[in-house]
């Protein structure tokens, strides 16, 4: 693979016979499918690679329970409710094992926030759109969680230990996620008013392109897959998992009696796969920086729950202190 990716051109990317003694025996290590653990070796840009997805990955668990939160109160049935709140807590407790993978590596979860309240770093795009509907409760868990499960499936075997660990348990969480966005759907489709199923639609129009968004830019504009796939933190392509979530999406879609807004959409026989049409990408950027039709409004939450939640770390500080204090008396 190493070897391809460099014969191929792709830029960036050093040869055996570039790298230092260390960063060879790094490199034949990830080729030999050895996971890295946080005391071993790495290159400082690989620490530094990882330390930017993994914490982009929290904050999109993170910011990602907005959309969602938006529909806790008005769930349609008490057993709906208890469902979307169990989701959004899973979503919380993806957040922590991430940020946790990330402290492995040296860098601070404190700081990491702040950049994120600073508009710094990046999470994903697709929490920047609005939910407009209770449909868009099932499209998310169906798309959005179903998109998210492709590309985390693969970075279960990503190259880095505490990194690979947690997302076999969030896996399995998310793809709960993605069946109880789908019923969601299903139930509206199968047993709802003509509204209903208009509702359904809607959803679906609004959320496809954004879906796809989320495996980031074409392998051809995205700066960093060639390294990344040298160092097995991605084992597949942005276009690659784009394919595949594509593929396996568009027979649920027919199966739920839904249409996708790509005229250009059809299955091409000699390659196996569906073509589609071409994303929007200048939008994709302008939500990237920070022009998306929510993310003000994404980043003034957080930091408002920030503020908000100062004085129960506070006093969970006092009391930790106290009873430090009470264990070091007794003990003397
Ligand atoms: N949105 O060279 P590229 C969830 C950025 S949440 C925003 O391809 P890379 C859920 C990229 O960061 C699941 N930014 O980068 C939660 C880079 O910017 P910087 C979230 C994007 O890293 C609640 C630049 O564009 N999943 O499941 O090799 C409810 C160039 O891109 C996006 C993850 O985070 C985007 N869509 O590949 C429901 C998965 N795409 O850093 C569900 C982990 C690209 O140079 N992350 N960018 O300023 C990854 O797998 C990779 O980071 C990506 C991008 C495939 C996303």
């Amino acid at each position: 693979m190493y070897a391809q990716l460099v014969d191929t051109g792709t830029t960036g990317v050093k040869s055996l016979q570039e790298m230092s003694a260390e960063e060879r025996a790094f490199q034949e290590k990830i080729d030999a499918e050895i996971k890295i653990e946080a005391k071993n070796w790495m290159p400082e840009a690989y620490r530094r690679t990882l330390i930017r997805q993994i914490s982009q990955h929290a904050h999109s668990e993170i910011v990602g329970m907005l959309p969602e939160g938006n529909w806790v109160t008005r769930a349609p049935t008490f057993k709906r409710k208890l469902q979307l709140m169990a989701k959004i807590q899973d979503e919380a407790g993806h957040g922590l094992y991430l940020y946790s993978a990330m402290e492995t590596l040296g860098a601070d979860r404190d700081d990491e926030i702040e950049r994120l309240h600073r508009g710094e770093v990046k999470y994903s795009s697709i929490f920047n759109y609005p939910t407009l509907n209770w449909a868009d409760m099932g499209t998310i868990g169906w798309l959005v969680d179903g998109a998210a499960i492709v590309n985390q499936v693969a970075l279960q075997r990503t190259s880095y230990g505490p990194y690979s660990r947690a997302m076999i348990r969030i896996c399995k969480e998310e793809s709960f996620h993605q069946r109880q966005g789908y019923e969601i759907l299903l139930t509206m489709m199968r047993e709802g008013t003509d509204e209903q199923k208009a509702m359904v639609q809607d959803s679906i129009n609004r959320f496809w392109w954004p879906s796809l968004m989320m495996f980031g830019p074409h392998d051809s504009d995205s700066p960093h897959t060639g390294q990344s796939m040298a160092w097995k933190i991605k084992r597949h392509t942005n276009d690659e998992l784009r394919q595949r979530f594509i593929d396996q999406t568009i027979p649920q879609l027919e199966f739920l009696g839904c249409t996708v807004p790509d005229p250009d959409l059809k299955w091409n026989e000699a390659r196996g796969h569906y073509d589609f049409g071409e994303i929007q990408w200048e939008e994709f950027y302008q939500v990237l920086k920070g022009n998306g039709p929510c993310n003000r409004e994404r980043l003034r939450t957080r930091k408002n729950a920030l503020d908000e939640g100062a004085w129960v770390r506070e006093a969970a500080m006092v009391y930790a202190k106290k009873q430090q204090q009470k264990q070091q008396q007794n003990a003397a």
